[in-house]
């Protein structure tokens, strides 16, 4: 590797951060049940510590996105115990996660719901989530909404748009700051026949309609079988609505296995487009990379642990495309060398290089082993397995 690429992957290591969620620490798994893992975190405190230990021996990741349901019941009364487990665990909550979807007064939505009583029920819990994210210092409101509906003719589709522009917006008047209002899209799930917000053309119109701090979150397990997310991306870049990401990856639908799993080369080229964007703008675009996984048969930890790993190493290996090559090639229209801009750099081996980064930040070269060795998984198990009570997430479904 000569200079000038370790010094590319050390630059692009420098910036990149990746923000894990409470709910990947504990006990979920599908509709069909869950594989109880005597070492998954049953608490906040539980989760938190499992989030600090991930950040001890990445070094990337200082943030844990918390969702209000399961780490805030409290409300305000949790406050001040969460943000003083954070900093014990050496972390800080990140993005705010409502929870529009699983109280039973959704059973016909939230937002979208045409019970007035409702939607104010929805709007305000999303009030009363932006005032978390305030008094925890959180930039981000992060939105899933499972509404939509499993008949034809059940539902006003537009009727119900009307309701998601309104309620969105009152949401997004109270954020101060630097805060964001994050719509998230997906295209089915739980509803079957449609859904309110399923894809990133309504996302950006909500977003458009609620206000200028609103954007698109893209959850990369939430798009049709074979679309082109990073075409996605790159329009939402282009539309400066781009917020976030929730990674995982799918095979069939959303799947949530661990980034890469499946198509290292899509992420590849998601990050392609973002740091070809970054390039024309001459400065970073303003992006949470967030994780949203759920590992119902891999250790918690190992799974968040890899996917860090090689989400980093897919960071790492689009900052190597030499974008000169590849500008004056596409201009040519000289196909295959344009292609193998991004192939050749895809094909890099960008270990040693992450090694030496590593290394250089004082972290662990190779942070799976490092948790392999630690004995952290072994202790929590030893510690968590008498007083297990099973958390259960969805109902025991995640998606
Ligand atoms: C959804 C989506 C959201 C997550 C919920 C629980 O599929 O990915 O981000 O909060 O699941
Ligand atoms: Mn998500
Ligand atoms: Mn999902």
């Amino acid at each position: 590797m000569t200079e000038r690429t370790t010094a590319r992957v050390f630059d692009a290591l420098d910036r990149f951060r990746l923000e894990v969620p409470s709910w990947g620490f504990g006990n979920t798994g599908t509709r069909f049940g869950v594989f109880h893992q005597p070492a998954a975190a049953s608490t906040t405190a539980e989760k938190l510590a499992d989030a600090g230990f991930v950040h001890a021996l990445t070094g990337v990741c200082p943030t844990v996105a918390l969702h209000v349901q399961w780490d805030l019941q409290g409300g305000r009364d949790d406050v001040a115990t969460v943000q003083q487990l954070a900093d014990q665990a050496g972390i800080r909550p990140g993005s705010i996660n409502p929870n529009f979807f699983q109280d039973q007064c959704y059973k016909h939505g939230s937002f979208g719901n045409p019970d007035p009583a409702i939607r104010a029920q929805a709007r305000a819990h999303g009030l009363a989530s932006v005032d978390l994210a305030t008094r925890l210092g959180c930039r981000d409101l992060s939105c899933w909404f499972a509404d939509g509906s499993n008949y034809p003719g059940t539902a006003s589709i537009r009727q119900r748009k009307r309701f998601f522009e309104e309620e969105l917006g009152t949401l997004h008047d109270t954020l101060t700051g630097d805060q964001r209002l994050l719509v998230e899209y997906k295209p089915f799930e739980p509803a079957f026949y449609h859904t309110d917000v399923a894809d990133w053309g309504m996302a950006l119109l909500l977003a458009r309609a609620a206000g200028p701090r609103a954007r698109v979150l893209v959850d990369t397990g939430h798009h049709y079988q074979s679309q082109n997310v990073e075409q996605i991306v790159a329009w939402l870049l282009s539309e400066q609505m781009l917020g976030g990401f929730h990674f995982n990856d799918r095979r069939y639908a959303d799947d949530d296995l661990t980034t890469g799993s499946i198509d290292p080369y899509q992420l590849f080229r998601i990050f392609h487009e973002i740091r070809v964007f970054e390039a024309e703008h001459g400065g970073p675009a303003d992006i949470a990379y967030m994780i949203d996984q759920s590992h119902n048969l891999k250790g918690k930890i190992e799974a968040m642990v890899q996917t860090v790993v090689t989400a980093q190493a897919l960071y790492a290996k689009a900052a190597l495309v030499d974008l000169d090559r590849l500008v004056a090639a596409q201009a040519g229209s000289r196909l295959v060398q344009a292609e193998s801009c991004l192939q050749d750099s895809f094909a890099t081996d960008v270990r040693p290089v992450i090694a030496e980064w590593r290394t250089a930040k004082g972290l662990p070269a190779d942070p799976l082993d490092a948790l392999w060795q630690s004995g952290y998984v072994e202790r929590i198990t030893a510690e968590r397995a008498e007083r297990r009570t099973p958390h259960s997430t969805l109902g025991g479904v995640r998606s």
